[in-house]
């Protein structure tokens, strides 16, 4: 009777091998700032190739073009009309050829500007279909968590990876993270964003995301990673003494190595119908958390901030 029932344990999860993640190793100048770069980062989702192509070829062209412009118009003025060259003045008060084109000509940029633009922020408020994975984002002062109700409801606590190890690993200075935030590519994604304690903003770059994680409120949106890679973001509401401690680390993997990391994870199953118990409200945060994985004295409260109230909103 004390020996185990091999047969009654033995379950569909067990045809993935379990254990069997090793993190990804970046690749350099994807999904990272680049030294001395200018512009956007390179992206990877179908959204933001359409934002940088905006940026790229509708907006930058016309703000150029536009600056172009009045630069020779106000050159040209100073030149022709200046009292040297132009002794007697032309007192003519209007022109309806030319007030008709200074009116017209903005009016058809704009709306140039527009078609494309208003098309752009619809897609970006596109929802997730129904059946599309569900990751929870937890902005924590400061660190972030991230919750697979999907997938047996366990959260994964993410800090910020000492320089010197960050280094070592071959990985971006204070963008690396302990854990990562593991998401499967090609499929859309519903990501969802609370705050424990403040308003923090979950933001990465190069998949042309950012939505901010406010306590009290659950916000959504859809997120698409079209190649498998590490991505790297970081909190972008300002929302304490470590804001800029806590960065996001995203690795996009294949579904199926996707699935053997969720195996990985204390908690984590694949066996669907099962009920993930309700949902679990995001606790009161306090600066030295509590939470298992939480490293709230790994990196040493700035000078005087020590035993400071949480700030509340
Ligand atoms: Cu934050």
């Amino acid at each position: 009777m004390t020996a185990p029932d091999a047969g009654a344990g033995a379950t569909a999860v067990a045809q993935v091998p379990a254990g069997s993640y090793v993190p990804m190793a970046p690749t350099p100048g994807k999904g990272q700032p680049i030294d001395g770069a200018l512009g956007f980062q390179d992206q990877y989702s179908a959204i933001g190739e359409y934002g940088l192509w905006m940026h790229d070829a509708i907006l930058m062209p016309v703000i150029a073009l536009v600056s172009l412009l009045v630069l020779f118009l106000m050159i040209w003025v100073v030149a022709r009309y200046r009292r040297a060259a132009n002794p007697v003045p032309s007192k003519t008060a209007h022109n309806t050829t030319v007030e008709v084109i200074w009116t017209l000509l903005p009016v058809l940029i704009l709306l140039g500007i527009a078609v494309p633009s208003i098309d752009l922020l619809a897609k970006q408020y596109e929802t997730a279909p129904a059946d599309a994975l569900t990751v929870k984002v937890t902005g924590y002062q400061w660190y972030w968590g991230y919750t697979y109700p999907d997938y047996g409801d366990f959260e994964v606590i993410s800090n910020m990876l000492p320089e010197d190890e960050a280094i070592a690993n071959g990985e971006p200075a204070q963008l690396a993270a302990d854990k990562r935030m593991v998401l499967p590519v090609g499929e859309p994604i519903r990501i969802q964003t609370t705050g424990a304690d403040v308003i923090h903003s979950f933001a990465v770059p190069s998949l042309w995301f950012k939505l901010d994680a406010v306590p009290g409120r659950l916000n959504e949106k859809m997120l698409f990673i079209k190649e498998p890679g590490v991505y790297y973001g970081q909190c972008m509401e300002l929302c304490g003494a470590r804001h800029a401690y806590m960065p996001i680390a995203v690795e996009a993997l294949p579904r199926d190595k996707f699935e053997q990391w969720v195996l990985t994870q204390p908690g984590g199953t694949l066996s669907a119908g099962e009920p993930a118990g309700p949902p679990t409200a995001a606790g009161i945060q306090q600066p030295e958390s509590a939470i298992p994985g939480a490293t709230g004295t790994r990196f040493p409260a700035p000078e005087g901030a020590a035993g400071e109230p949480v700030p509340t909103i």
